[in-house]
């Protein structure tokens, strides 16, 4: 037999039960009263911020879209592989760095052509309509996909509550830019900001998003509000959005604006039209367990059906 030398703890570092289950019910009391704290800070208007939002469960009722046959990304990949740049520019920054992210008091301030111009309470934006449950393909640029359950409702309601006046044909969305909440890297306009067509927003496809799998949004997911624009590449979908404008001209969009040549205003989802650095026919999906790992990318990312009408006489070539 082996006999190596003893670990030496000096006495001072040996914990007497006793006090360890002093220490256990003082961390566990705290923990608790914290738990209530949270629970009052939900019922009471807020006295105080929480730097860290808890992800809460949201009633869902089943959604309105086609069905996706692959499966749903596991949540643990889908909000670790993230792009939110004003957190950082590589795929772990978000979630390394969002959590500075405060998701209350938050409003949304709708603005520009429309008859009902208002600042609304995020907490009245998830009670306005059902949140219904919508799984999603969701495909990058950078030619990766997921699959997400995302939760929330058509855009086309919070539209039709702004009331757009006949001369607004665009819709702006506009994130947060906060430096003491955000790194913001240099190189970029902030605000991001993202744009689409009036008809386009009205699609029902296109998703307020509010919550994925089933909860409310992780913070790198841009948390506590997002659109989903599943027929077109993931950069059209802003995240942590504080203003919605109307207008009559196409907004500048950040992509388009920082490299038009590569990223253009529609971003349809297009296996034929290449970005100049690489092929957009096929997609990596990010899930370690699906097989085959690369597919073959799908005219508006499956969704043509549904959105094709609103591209019709379109060069969709020019148009990218
Ligand atoms: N505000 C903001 N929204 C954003 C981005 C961003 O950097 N900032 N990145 C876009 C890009 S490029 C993609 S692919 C998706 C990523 O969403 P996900 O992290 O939930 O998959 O968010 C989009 N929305
Ligand atoms: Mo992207």
């Amino acid at each position: 037999m082996l006999i190596g030398k003893a670990p030496e703890f000096k006495s001072s570092e040996i914990t007497p039960r006793e006090s360890f289950l002093n220490r256990r019910n003082l961390i566990f009391g705290g923990l608790a009263a914290a738990g209530l704290a949270y629970e009052w800070h939900q019922k009471m208007p807020p006295l105080f911020t929480p730097t860290v939002h808890a992800a809460t469960k949201l009633p869902t009722v089943p959604g309105q879209a086609p069905a996706v046959s692959d499966a749903i990304t596991p949540q643990g990949k889908a909000t670790s592989y993230n792009n939110f740049y004003e957190f950082g520019t590589d795929k772990a920054d978000p979630k390394a760095n969002a959590g500075k992210l405060k998701q209350r008091p938050w409003t949304v301030k709708i603005e520009g052509l429309c008859n009902n111009p208002k600042t609304v309470d995020i907490e009245t934006l998830l009670k306005y309509k059902p949140l219904e449950d919508r799984t999603y393909r969701f495909r990058c640029v950078e030619a990766w996909s997921m699959i997400i359950p995302w939760v929330g409702y058509p855009l086309a309601n919070l539209i039709n509550f702004a009331q757009p006046k006949p001369e607004a044909k665009y819709v702006e969305f506009i994130s947060l830019a906060d430096r003491s909440q955000m790194d913001l890297p240099g190189g970029f306009n902030w605000p991001y900001t993202e744009g689409l067509r009036l008809d386009e927003a009205m699609n029902p496809l296109a998703l307020l998003t509010f919550g994925a799998y089933g909860q409310t949004l992780e913070n790198q997911q841009g948390a506590p509000i997002r659109v989903i624009v599943p027929w077109k590449y993931g950069f059209k979908s802003a995240k942590s959005i504080v203003r919605i404008r109307f207008t009559d001209k196409q907004p500048v969009t950040t992509w388009n604006d920082i490299s038009a040549s590569e990223y253009g205003f529609y971003s349809n989802v297009n296996p034929t039209h290449n970005h100049p650095r690489w092929s957009q026919a096929h997609e990596r999906r990010i899930d370690a367990s699906v097989f085959p790992r690369t597919v073959a990318t799908l005219p508006f990312n499956g969704y043509g059906n549904e959105v094709a009408s609103l591209y019709k006489g379109m060069d969709l070539n020019k148009n990218y």
